[in-house]
């Protein structure tokens, strides 16, 4: 293989997100995205080593990331931020005696308007899942929350056509509720696995 081959799949394969954010590591930082998709894989990934092992080209992640980055960079020259990381804690769960936290990143935020965008470029459906609402609410409910202005929130799904799902207040508040809910079970099942000397075992669960 030629340096710049492999240079390429280097790129292709880095996993920018967990340099940049090493908090994800510990066993009570959740991901709002991880949590709003499935809260049993964000046990998987605290109780289960080695799971994250990918393919040499993961061509579906590869495509989100060259979307979301495109389409950031071409915001960002009109005042929108990408990538806008957010995190909390959460009182009252916790993994062990630690508090839980969780974070997130907002693909684009509009200080001065207001305006949440959270960009989803899924081959598989041109459908506004569930999972995408409880996502783009709770990070909204949390800007909200620091104060930030917040006034709408979409969710725009990229396929070979665009589809917007605008949140309602009620989705907003909803969502917030069911990610403290789905982090709630998560803590749970994880302070028992990483209680457990038989980690292989909780995969079968
Ligand atoms: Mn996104």
């Amino acid at each position: 293989m030629s340096e710049i081959e492999s240079k390429i799949l280097e790129f292709i394969a880095a996993d920018e997100y967990a340099a940049a954010n090493p908090e994800i590591n510990e066993s009570n930082v959740f991901s709002v995205s991880t949590l709003a998709w499935d809260w049993k894989r964000q046990v998987e990934y605290k109780c289960k080593a080695g799971n994250h092992a990918r393919a040499e080209v993961n061509y579906d992640m590869f495509r989100g990331k060259a979307i979301h980055e495109y389409l950031q960079r071409r915001f960002e020259r009109e005042g929108w931020i990408a990538e806008f990381k957010l995190s909390k804690y959460l009182d009252d769960v916790k993994v062990g005696d630690k508090r839980v936290m969780i974070i997130g990143h907002v693909d684009l935020y509009h200080p001065d308007t207001g305006v949440i965008v959270e960009l989803k470029s899924s081959q598989w459906s041109d459908k506004i899942s569930e999972s995408y609402v409880i996502q783009a609410g709770t990070y909204a409910y949390i800007l909200h929350e620091m104060g930030l202005r917040v006034t709408n929130v979409h969710v725009i799904k990229i396929n070979s056509k665009l589809t917007r799902y605008t949140l309602s207040d009620s989705d907003v508040t909803r969502a917030y509720h069911e990610i403290v809910t789905r982090a709630a079970l998560a803590a749970d099942n994880i302070t028992k696995c990483l209680n457990s000397p038989k980690l292989d075992d909780y995969a079968n669960e």
